[in-house]
């Protein structure tokens, strides 16, 4: 059986005749970013609305870029953005607008023919939109009639264990906090969110080894350390501002070491566009050494390095380790050292597809440094084995003490710029009881114990029927999640999918038997509630909190606030409701600070909120091993595991498929066709592969295949994709999400984190007859 999506009618009308490829950059940002960026950023908002927008992002009361959490620097420049910020920005500022008028002109079932990009680019949603059963188009509805939609499919669920709370990671803390107040006063664990599908696998190693989900740095020690590794991300795409860090350690003198299967240009070398040096000048050299390692082989490499570590101290006892930090912090070490010493050297060579020489080349710059940073993204979390890979890179740093230092730690570099905020305000679907019991005190109810559902298991619900209605806070979850086809039938088969929205995307045209679009805010628009103009806060990938007030003009007068929307369903859906918390939903809509004052009492860390939050910069949340060396683990210590090496097993004639970000897209949300840094423009329908595979495929440069995955459950096809031979290790291809999501089988997840393995996933290329382009 091969499964199909609304996403296949919509390939017949995307037109790649534009399409052209030229030979990937080696370098990063510079003069064609700033003009790149402003020349798009004019395209949606003119120039009077450009000046006056770009001039706010992360500025002291401006609103935080809702681009990346990659943290601003203490002394920001006037321009404290990036190009891709500038581009997230735009398309939100944007001055196109998507009203009723558009939805009576476009029946639903024509819009799910349109591709991402069509859909995104018609601009900010305007009215509460309404899809009448069997209705062939979108009408608008006041609020009012909105939120009885939503009460009447409520009351006829025979559980709050039908509902489906999801979050994607732009949502503000305040609106998180209500949200997810929301769900579980209505009596479930359901929240799933983006993160599933990406940190987690990040948050289950951390929180296992080291007691804590988050990264243990701050910007200051990524500047200063004496080697960054960077693995499995690109930020010359996807935290642009990361590169000006980058910068900093290495004119510091530190040294830096990629590990990416592709030769990310971001990774090369950096022309800073706010130093002369980057515009006239030669820039600054990033990587001193390369690994193009194979997809998943990260953990046979961290495993490697570890092995050499203790081969050095075996040399020279006493000189690599610290045996002190060991002593005093960890648990585990023998059986780990153990484990390392039978390594298989052939299997390691296999898993990574590296020499040994280059391992060791790294390994000489751990063992010369005093202090390390490892950073990491999608290319480390979203493998079935991305849980132990993780512990491994743990017990790497673990074994020289690089965590509660200066210059060192752990960095998962977070996604959505409040994905970790979020999580912080009770995002998941199965948060700790200590959360639970604060929650309880302070709202006088008895929040429900049992775990809910994540993104895969929402998706599985839906299929099978368990869960009824979805109500989506931001986020596109019918593009975002894995295996397409079955995710739009799940979402198809619900009795109602609500969707808060800034702007139109695929969630709203695969819908439920009744379905609500509502447009709200977003980050840049200025709030005013009865109190008057309101601010949210965020949380950063280095647990720094701090406000964002929006400053333009709405789109429309009938949007409203998250939290607005929220407090309004909830006063809805739960006044008088047996059980419910007691709660002030119209005190927290009026004024945002109460809800802060209760997040102050729920959420340790947040002592003094209101006031901290007016200080410059903001400030930073408690994070024991990173202040005090301290690991809420069981044990009390950290922890040094035993993972028995994994690795990616790809059968003859098939290849291992990652599905990566191109430089102009927000995720779902296509900015533009191009991939600069990679040499791509006018298209997106390519899939790189190894110049060899190829060859030996029969296949040439600019022939046009289909992607088809393999799973147990049969194939998964992703039609028509020009091939592009690209310097990507053998075995080893990669093409765009969100068109390939198609191919993920929902039951190929991540153990442990159950993230989807969207960096793993194996496909044969089919050519096209008669297809080249
Ligand atoms: N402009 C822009 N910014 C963004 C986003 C966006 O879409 N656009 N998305 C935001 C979000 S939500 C996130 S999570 C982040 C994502 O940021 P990234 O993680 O940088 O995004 P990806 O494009 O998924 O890139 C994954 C990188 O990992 C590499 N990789 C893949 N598999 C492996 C592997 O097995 N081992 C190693 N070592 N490397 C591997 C790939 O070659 C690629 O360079 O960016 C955030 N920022
Ligand atoms: N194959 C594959 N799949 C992946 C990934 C991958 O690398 N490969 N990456 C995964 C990752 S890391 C992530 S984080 C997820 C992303 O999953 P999501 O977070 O669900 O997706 P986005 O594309 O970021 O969501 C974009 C939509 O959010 C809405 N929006 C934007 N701003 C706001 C706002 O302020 N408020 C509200 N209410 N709505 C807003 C807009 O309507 C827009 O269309 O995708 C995951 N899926
Ligand atoms: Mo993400």
């Amino acid at each position: 059986m091969v499964r199909r999506s609304s996403v296949d009618r919509a390939v017949e009308n995307i037109d790649e005749t534009a399409l052209e490829v030229g030979p990937a950059k080696e370098r990063a940002v510079g003069v064609p970013a700033v003009a790149r960026a402003t020349q798009m950023a004019v395209e949606q908002m003119g120039v009077a609305r450009t000046a006056r927008t770009l001039a706010l992002v992360n500025q002291t009361h401006g609103f935080d870029c809702p681009g990346c959490a990659w943290p601003e620097a203490k002394h920001r420049s006037r321009a404290e953005f990036c190009e891709n910020g500038a581009k997230a920005v735009a398309e939100e500022a944007t001055k196109r607008r998507v009203p009723p008028e558009f939805f009576a002109a476009h029946p639903v079932g024509e819009l799910a023919t349109w591709d991402d990009y069509s859909l995104g680019q018609q601009g900010r949603l305007t009215h509460p939109m309404l899809l009448d059963e069997g209705a062939t188009h979108y009408r608008p509805v006041s609020w009012e009639e909105a939120y009885d939609v939503v009460a009447e499919e409520v009351a006829r669920l025979s559980s709050p264990d039908e509902l489906v709370f999801y979050t994607s990671g732009r949502t503000s803390n305040e609106a998180a906090f209500c949200w997810q107040l929301l769900a579980r006063g209505l009596g479930t664990n359901n929240l799933p969110d983006c993160s599933n599908m990406c940190h987690e696998s990040s948050g289950s190693a951390l929180t296992e080894t080291i007691g804590i989900g988050k990264g243990s740095v701050s910007l200051l020690d990524v500047e200063t350390a004496e080697l960054v590794i960077v693995a499995g991300q690109n930020p010359g795409t996807n935290h642009p501002r990361m590169l000006s860090a980058l910068e900093k350690t290495k004119r510091a003198g530190g040294r830096i070491v990629a590990i990416n299967p592709l030769r990310e240009a971001g990774l090369l070398r950096f022309d800073n566009p706010q130093k002369p040096r980057g515009v006239v000048g030669s820039g600054t050299d990033l990587a001193d050494v390369y690994l193009q390692v194979r997809l998943g082989g990260d953990q046979a490499l961290f495993q490697a390095l570890g092995a050499l570590l203790l081969e050095a101290e075996d040399a020279a006892p006493g000189t690599v380790l610290d045996h002190d930090f060991l002593a005093a912090h960890t648990r585990g070490f023998e059986e780990y050292a153990a484990h390392l010493r039978a390594l298989d050297w052939a299997e390691v060579e296999t898993a990574t597809g590296l020499p040994r020489a280059q391992v060791e080349e790294v390994a000489e710059l751990l063992l010369a440094s005093r202090s390390t940073v490892l950073c990491w993204a999608m290319g480390l979390t979203q493998h079935k084995h991305s849980v132990p890979m993780l512990r491994d890179a743990v017990n790497l740093l673990l074994l020289q003490g690089n965590i509660g230092k200066p210059g060192a730690g752990l960095c998962p570099v977070r996604g959505h710029s409040n994905v970790q905020g979020d999580r912080t305000m009770g995002i998941f679907e199965r948060m700790p009881d200590a959360f639970h019991d604060a929650l309880d005190a302070e709202f006088s109810f008895a929040s429900p114990r049992a775990h809910g559902l994540d993104t895969v298991g929402a998706i599985e619900a839906m299929r099978d029927g368990t869960a009824k209605v979805f109500l989506g806070m931001g986020g596109n979850f019918a593009r975002a999640t894995p295996d397409t086809a079955v995710t739009e039938a799940a979402l198809a088969s619900l009795e109602l999918t609500v969707q808060v929205s800034t702007k139109l995307n695929r969630s709203h045209v695969v819908h439920g038997r009744r379905a609500l679009i509502l447009p709200t805010l977003g980050r840049t628009d200025r709030d005013v509630q009865a109190t008057g103009p309101q601010r949210v806060t965020v949380e950063d990938s280095m647990c720094a909190v701090h406000a964002s007030e929006g400053r333009l003009e709405p789109p429309s007068e009938h949007l409203r606030s998250e939290v607005a929307i929220i407090t309004e369903l909830a006063e809805r859906l739960l006044d008088g409701r047996p059980g419910a918390p007691v709660a002030d939903w119209r005190a927290f809509r009026d004024d945002y600070a109460t809800v802060r004052a209760a997040v102050e009492r729920v959420v340790p860390g947040f002592e003094d909120f209101e006031r901290r939050i007016d200080e410059p910069g903001g400030f930073v949340l408690p994070h024991q091993p990173r202040d005090e060396r301290a690991f809420a683990t069981p044990s009390g210590r950290a922890e040094l595991t035993v993972n028995p090496l994994e690795y990616p097993r790809v059968p003859p004639g098939r290849l291992l498929l990652q599905t990566v970000r191109s430089h102009d897209q927000y995720n779902t949300t296509i900015y533009g066709r191009d991939d600069r840094y990679r040499g791509i423009s006018g298209g997106r329908r390519v899939v790189f592969v190894h110049p060899d595979d190829l060859r030996e495929q029969g296949l040439a440069d600019g022939d046009v295949v289909d992607l088809v995955s393999e799973w147990e459950d049969g194939d998964r096809r992703a039609p028509a994709f020009r091939v592009v031979a690209y310097a990507t290790p053998r075995g080893c291809a990669a093409a765009y999400y969100p068109e390939t999501n198609v191919l993920v089988p929902l039951g190929s997840y991540a153990d442990t984190s159950r993230t989807p393995t969207s960096k793993s996933v194996v496909v044969r290329l089919e050519p096209v007859a008669g297809g080249a382009r």
